[in-house]
Order: structure tokens, then C-alpha cells, then sequence
């Protein structure tokens, strides 16, 4: 093992990895030990839930005559996809036959002075692991490990960890995406948003989409009801600086100045509010801090709005009206992504003022009561009460997290002579760490600070190439997982298990984190060798069994109570200070922070530079998909929108390639075609994200198009809760690809 001194991101497995011939004789024995006869090769069609992105539809897998994978489809039953997987989801098989996903366990080496990957066996990796862990806990406190996990398998690596007698983990799924909106709607109904999110889409007459771009963003469920709501009638209002999916979609497109989001928002709730369009009983019955909010808006009229967010007075009242003649039955979208300027909480803050005082919350249209069921887990030891937490490193930061943030773990590990400690061992599950945090070369810097940093993926993903050991989990449709409980109108659960025996010699993730218990004495914490007993234990306590499941896929229970709604006169307690809905929020204005959301302008582009926007592509989920064979015939590069008066201006022409620099110098790293397109507005440039591979074993997607992440060396972070604001960065355009090379 090389020392962090000379830590360098290596790319390949070393030749020497290849070479060596006695861990991979190891590992083929081991296997032989380990290779029972796959128990489900006979059946022709599996229940599973899908892995290509985070809505977990549920479906079947079919095998054809031979018993090979055939296709993906949704289960009629599944709440999440009624029967209907996205393209994402159908292409899922490609997860399977990517010839380029990692095979083997490997550990970084040191062999004739280089450091590379050698293929290693299981043993060696885990006891390797193991010891290390151990190692490093003995002096720094086992609170120093951290785990990253986004995804199903997690869940194990948490009881791990928890059992080690660390609280660190984190999921980028917070302070990269939802976590403001979370924290804003808990600190004005009490109750955070959710994921399926708990709109009432079907069912609404007007459906406010504010840069959620539903239709590039494939979230199934959604833009299933979304359409049944434009076909019903529905009044769709997109904001949006680009003409998006949803946009030509809409009744009303308002290409709002990017960054003034929070202006517009203000604006409506003036005129809802002088133009009487709220919800009196609602806002009487159920709300704190109406009169505030009035006085708080009163001078921030349309008029006041229209210099800021370019949007006409008239339309921002038309609008507002449209909502407010929709209320109850409107929805405001809380949005998913919303780490947008750094100010991202105060403006879902207005999203739920809004949603407040249009009575939607709680009714029919709007936001409905979720519900879900709750799986019972085996008895084990209490876990070990850790003596640290991330908070004592940022004692006054990010006071209304209530999670522990990736960016937050990844800063505490940076050393700082002002912190007490920093985190040592990272664990990485189904993360790409490298594209997912803003910022790479902090990123880059804290993985550098490690002692261990251990990968658990399915594919060579940038990440892998900066690990200690990469740990090949084997696919979603290879393997059993957690049972599938989320939140939705009626409790639901669903099962995955393995249509196919893990090919190569990779393992599920619930293998590799009992297999870890077992060498750090944590055993008792996994009373299940088998994981499918573990399930059919906890399926049964639910009343079905793991065999009904293999039969059904997704099993569906009754509401306890007929309350997907507010009654009519229901008396409602919230979680909050007070017991209402607060327009004013009370937690704010105690952490010192606006308790009610204030406007204030952020930074321009400067002369020749654009605003990077970015966002999603239907057929592909960030990083995970680019190298994906089914996905990449759809779509096998991003491209950089450019409105063509900017083009124009630039001499740029389609299906150019040029590279983007960002203010700060910093240059894509692969060169990006040009697409000259009028849904962009001109003081902006929009890329998909997930592109621009700099890793050469992924052989479909190397140097494919260009990465957002390398461009996003700036980050507004959110004062509340830590989230990392990304939409501050700015590019410029350069031509002349040959001479550019620094
Ligand atoms: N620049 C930029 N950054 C962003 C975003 C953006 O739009 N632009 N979006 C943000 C948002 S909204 C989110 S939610 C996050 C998402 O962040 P991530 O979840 O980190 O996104 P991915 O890039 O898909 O990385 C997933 C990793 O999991 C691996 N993987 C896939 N399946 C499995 C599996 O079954 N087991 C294991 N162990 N690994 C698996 C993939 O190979 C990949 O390395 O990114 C955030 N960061
Ligand atoms: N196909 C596909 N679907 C996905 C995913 C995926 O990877 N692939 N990922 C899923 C996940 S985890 C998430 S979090 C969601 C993310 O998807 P969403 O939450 O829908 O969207 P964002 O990424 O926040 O926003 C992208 C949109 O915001 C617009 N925008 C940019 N700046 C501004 C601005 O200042 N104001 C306004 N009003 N709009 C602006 C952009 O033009 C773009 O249309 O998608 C989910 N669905
Ligand atoms: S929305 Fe598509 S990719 Fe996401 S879980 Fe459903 S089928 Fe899979
Ligand atoms: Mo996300």
C-alpha cells in the first residue's frame, strides 16, 4: 500500500495487477468454496425495484427461453410506476451487460515504485479493511470513519458503521438536492416534503413547476399524473430562464431572470394577499404570522419584481390570480434539486408561504398525508454511544441540518489547525464523490488527508480511481436489497432479489458489510447469515413472506385511517413552535436567521462570461448511466446550450466543439459541442450533467462531452443548513482547442 505522501488518483489496474498471479488463483478458489447453484435460475421473471435512479419503481425482470435477461418492466401494482418504467429504467439491463463494470476486488499496491490496482481476493481485501479500520479508530476514535452512501445497499454499511461507533453518514442526496427544501417546509408545516414528493398531482388545477423541470426530470409518478393534470384540464405555470420540457407544456412560461427566483415568489404573495386570493378559513385556522407576512411583502409589488426578475407585472398578477382561482387545488412544486444560489432555504420558504396561504397543504390537488410502512429489525446490541459528532467541528454552522452533510464531512477532513480532529477512513457506497460534490479540487484535497478511503461500486466511476480498495458490488438485478418502503398514498412495500447469480466476482452489499462485521467483532449486529432470511423474517412480521413476494413483487396495505386529507374541520396540530403552519418561522428568528425570506440580488456574470445552468436528460440519471450501452444509443454526449444572438456574437456554430472556462480559470477538461438553440436566454449556457468522463475504463463514455462539476469551483453555501448553492458559476467560450492546452 503506497503512503497518502505519494497518493495519486491512479487509473488503471496496474500491469502488475494483472500480472500477479496468486490473488487471482486466491480469488478463483475462493469463489469455487464460496459458488452454490443459483436457487432462482428457474424462475422466468423476478420482482425487483429499479436502481437507475432514487423514485425505486417496482418491476419484473424477464428471462427469455435460454434464461437470459430479456427485458425490465414496470409491476402493475407499483404506486411509484403504475406499471410503466421510464427509458432509464426499461435500459437498467444495461447495468447488467456493461462489459466495463468492476470484476473483482482491488486494492492500490505499490509494485516497482508505482502505485496501481491489483486484483486482490475478497479475504484479503476485507481483512485489509478491517485491520485498517481498526488501526486508525485505536487513535483517532472509530468517530474519524465516515460513510457516503446514496442508494439501496446503504442501509447495511450504516448498521456497520453505527456498530463501529460512528454517526458519520451522509448521502449527497441532502445538500446537493433536497435538503433546503426539507428544512423550509419543516419550518413552516412542521413536515418536510418527502421522496416520492407528496403532490397531489392527478388530482390538481394548477401546478406551479419553478425550475423543476419535469419531463427532462423523469421522475416517473410525476410526470405520469402531471400529464393526466394537463389532460383534465390543469393550468401549468413554468418558470424557467430556459425553455424547458415542462415549459412547452405550460399555459404560462415565464423565462425568469436566473438567480431572482425569490423576488417573483415574494411578488405573488403580495398579490395573493392584496387581491384577497388566499384561503381565509385555511390561513385563519391553521397559520402563524399572517399579519408579518403582510406587512413583511407589502412593498414588494409586481411592479418591484418586474426590475428585478424581468418578468411583466401583469403576468406575475395573471398568474398569481390563476392560483389563487385553482386553490385549494394548486400546487406550488417544492421543486428536488434546489441547491441552487445559496439562499435556497428562504426561497422554498416562499414556496411554502405560498403553498400556505393557497390552502394546499393537506388537500385534495395539493399535498397529500403520505404513508408508509414500517419494517420491523431483528434485536441486536444497542449500538455504541460515539463521543464526537461533524457538529463539534462547525459548532455554529449549518445550525438547521438535521443530517450530517457530505460537504460537511468532506470540509472536516480537510486539516485545519482550528479543528480538533479531522475524519480519517471515507467509505464510498454508490457515489461518485469526484461529480457529485461542487468543488473537486476540495473534494480531491480532503481524499488526499485520508488514511483509508474504501469504494464500493458497481462501475470504474471516477471515484474508484482515488479508493485504497474498490469493492465490486454486483448489480441491483443480482442481488436481494432492503425492503422498499416510501411514502405515498396508500403503505406499500416491494421486493428485489436476484434474477441472475452476481456475474463476475462481484457481491451484494449486504454480503460485504456482514462480512466486515464478522472481522471487527460487530457480528451480533447481523443475527442473518443469509440476507433472504432476514427478509422473509421481516416480511412475515408484515404478514406476507419473502415466497408471496417472489410471487407478487409489490404487496399493498390499507390506510389506517381515512385521512390522506384534511377533514373539513379538522383540528390540525403541526410540528412546529407554535402548532400552526408558520409564515412566520419562529426556529428562524431564534437561530438568527430571517424568519421571513428577504431578497437580496446575487452576483452577475461578468463581460463575455454566461451563467452555467445545468440539469438533467430524460434518458440518463447524472453519472451512473453515461457509460450505460442501452442509454448511451440514446444519447452518448451532452451538449452546451448557447442562444443564438450569443453564437452570433461568438462566430459559434452547431455541432462546433469548443471548451468552457469558468471565472475562476478553470477549464473544461473535454472539449463540448455546440447546440445554438432559442430556449436558452442569452446571459445563460445550459449542459446536462453527468458527462465528460476522465476515466479510460469506461470505455463508452471516456472524454464524452464535459462535466458541470469541473466547472463548479464556486459554492454559495446555504448559511442555514449547509446546502451548496451551484448555479453561481460563469463561462466563457474558448474556439481555438489546439492552442488552449494549459
Ligand atoms: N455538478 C452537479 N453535481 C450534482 C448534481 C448536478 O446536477 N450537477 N446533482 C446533485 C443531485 S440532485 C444528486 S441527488 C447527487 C447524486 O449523486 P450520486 O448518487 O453520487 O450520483 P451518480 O453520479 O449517479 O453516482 C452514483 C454512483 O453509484 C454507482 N452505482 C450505481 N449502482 C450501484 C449499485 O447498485 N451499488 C453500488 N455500490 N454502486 C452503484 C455508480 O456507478 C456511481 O458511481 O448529485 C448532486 N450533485
Ligand atoms: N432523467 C433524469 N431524471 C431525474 C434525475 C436524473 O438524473 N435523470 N435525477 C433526479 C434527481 S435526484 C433530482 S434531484 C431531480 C432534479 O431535477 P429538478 O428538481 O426538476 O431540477 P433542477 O436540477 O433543480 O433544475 C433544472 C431546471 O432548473 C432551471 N433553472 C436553472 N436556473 C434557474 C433559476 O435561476 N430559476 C429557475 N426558475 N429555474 C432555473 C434549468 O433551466 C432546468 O430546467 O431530477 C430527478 N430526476
Ligand atoms: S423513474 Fe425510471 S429510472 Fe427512476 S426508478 Fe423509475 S423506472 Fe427506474
Ligand atoms: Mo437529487
Amino acid at each position: 500500500m503506497g503512503s497518502r505522501r505519494d497518493f495519486i488518483k491512479i487509473s488503471a489496474v496496474g500491469v502488475g495487477g494483472l500480472a500477479v498471479g496468486l490473488p487471482m488463483a486466491r480469488s478463483l478458489a475462493y469463489q469455487a468454496v464460496e459458488a452454490d447453484s443459483f436457487p432462482y435460475a428457474e424462475m422466468m421473471r423476478t420482482p425487483t425495484y429499479c436502481e437507475v435512479c432514487f423514485w425505486k419503481c417496482a418491476g419484473w425482470i424477464h428471462k427469455n427461453d435460454k434464461g437470459e435477461l430479456w427485458k425490465i418492466t414496470g409491476n402493475d401494482h407499483d404506486l411509484h410506476s403504475n406499471g410503466r418504467f421510464c427509458p432509464r429504467g426499461t435500459g437498467g439491463v444495461g447495468m447488467y451487460h456493461d462489459e466495463d463494470r468492476l470484476k473483482r476486488p482491488l486494492m492500490r499496491k505499490t509494485v516497482n515504485g508505482k502505485q496501481v490496482f491489483e486484483e486482490v481476493a475478497w479475504d484479503e481485501a476485507l481483512d485489509f479493511i478491517a485491520r485498517r479500520m481498526k488501526e486508525i479508530a485505536s487513535v483517532h476514535g472509530p468517530e474519524c470513519t465516515a460513510l457516503f452512501t446514496h442508494g439501496s445497499g446503504g442501509k447495511y454499511f450504516g448498521t456497520l458503521l453505527r456498530a463501529f461507533g460512528s454517526p458519520h453518514i451522509a448521502a449527497p442526496s441532502y445538500a446537493q438536492c433536497r435538503g433546503p427544501r426539507e428544512v423550509a417546509f419543516q419550518n413552516t408545516f412542521g413536515e418536510g416534503v418527502g421522496s416520492p414528493e407528496r403532490t397531489d398531482i392527478r388530482d390538481t388545477r394548477c401546478l406551479v413547476l419553478i425550475g423543476s423541470h419535469l419531463g427532462e426530470n423523469m421522475h416517473n409518478g410525476q410526470i405520469q399524473e402531471m400529464s393526466d393534470a394537463i389532460d383534465k384540464g390543469a393550468t401549468i405555470i413554468t418558470v424557467d430562464p430556459r425553455y424547458s420540457t415542462a415549459a412547452s407544456k405550460s399555459k404560462y412560461w415565464l423565462p425568469i431572470k436566473p438567480a431572482t427566483d425569490l423576488a417573483l415568489l415574494l411578488a405573488w404573495i403580495n398579490v395573493i394577499i392584496e387581491e384577497e386570493l388566499y384561503d381565509r378559513d385555511y390561513v385563519e385556522r391553521y397559520t402563524y404570522g399572517f399579519e408579518q407576512l403582510k406587512n413583511h411583502v407589502a412593498t414588494m409589488t409586481p411592479q418591484w419584481a418586474y426590475g428585478i426578475t424581468t418578468i411583466k407585472p401583469e403576468v406575475i398578477r395573471e398568474t398569481a390570480r390563476a392560483m389563487g382561482h385553482a386553490s385549494p387545488a394548486v400546487i406550488v412544486h417544492p421543486g428536488r434539486h434546489v441547491t441552487w444560489y445559496g439562499d435556497d432555504t428562504q426561497r422554498l420558504r416562499a414556496v411554502a408561504i405560498l403553498n400556505a396561504l393557497l390552502g394546499s397543504w393537506g388537500r385534495r390537488g395539493g399535498f397529500y398525508r403520505p404513508e408508509t410502512v414500517t419494517v420491523p429489525e431483528p434485536t441486536t446490541p444497542e449500538y455504541p454511544t460515539p463521543s464526537r459528532s461533524w457538529r463539534t467541528e462547525f459548532p455554529d454552522l449549518y445550525r438547521l441540518s438535521d443530517t450530517v452533510l457530505a460537504n460537511g464531512v468532506c470540509d472536516a477532513t480537510i486539516p485545519d489547525p482550528s479543528r480538533g480532529c479531522n475524519f480519517k477512513t471515507w467509505i464510498v457506497n454508490g457515489t461518485n464523490l469526484i461529480e457529485t460534490l461542487p468543488n473537486q479540487e476540495n473534494t480531491i484535497k480532503a481524499i488526499e488527508s485520508l488514511e483509508l478511503m474504501v469504494v464500493i461500486d458497481t462501475m470504474p466511476m471516477e471515484i474508484t480511481g482515488y479508493a485504497d480498495v474498490i469493492l465490486p458490488e454486483c448489480t441491483y438485478l443480482e442481488r436481494f436489497d432492503e425492503i422498499r418502503v416510501s411514502l405515498h398514498r396508500e403503505p406499500q412495500i416491494a421486493l428485489r432479489m436476484p434474477a441472475f447469480k452476481p456475474k463476475y466476482d462481484s457481491k451484494p452489499g449486504y454480503w460485504m458489510a456482514r462480512e466486515l462485521s464478522k472481522r471487527l467483532g460487530l457480528e451480533a449486529y447481523f443475527p442473518y447469515e443469509k440476507q433472504e432470511d432476514l427478509l422473509d423474517w421481516q416480511l412475515k412480521e408484515l404478514g406476507s413472506s419473502l415466497e408471496e413476494m417472489m410471487r407478487i413483487g409489490v404487496k399493498t396495505f390499507k390506510r389506517p385511517y381515512d385521512d390522506l386529507y384534511f377533514a373539513p374541520d379538522e383540528e390540525v396540530e403541526f410540528w412546529t413552535n407554535t402548532g400552526k403552519i408558520e409564515l412566520y418561522a419562529t426556529a428562524f428568528e431564534m437561530e438568527g436567521f430571517d424568519p421571513l425570506p428577504v431578497y437580496t440580488p446575487h452576483e452577475e456574470p461578468p463581460a463575455g462570461y454566461y451563467r452555467l445552468n445545468y440539469g438533467r436528460a430524460p434518458m440518463h440519471t447524472f453519472s451512473r448511466t453515461a457509460n450505460n450501452p442501452n442509454l448511451t444509443d440514446l444519447m452518448d454526449e451532452n451538449s452546451v446550450w448557447i442562444n443564438p444572438k450569443v453564437a452570433w456574437e461568438w462566430g459559434l456554430v452547431n455541432d462546433q466543439y469548443i471548451h468552457l472556462r469558468n471565472q475562476d480559470g478553470k477549464r473544461s477538461e473535454f472539449p463540448i459541442r455546440v447546440r445554438i438553440t432559442e430556449r436558452i436566454r442569452w446571459d445563460s449556457v445550459y449542459m446536462v450533467h453527468g458527462f465528460g468522463h476522465d476515466r479510460k475504463q469506461l470505455t463508452r463514455s471516456y472524454g464524452r462531452g464535459a462535466s458541470d462539476t469541473n466547472l463548479i469551483t464556486k459554492v454559495l453555501v446555504d448559511p442555514l443548513m449547509g446546502g451548496t448553492g451551484m448555479r453561481g458559476n460563469f463561462v466563457t467560450f474558448i474556439t481555438e482547442l489546439e492552442e488552449d492546452k494549459s
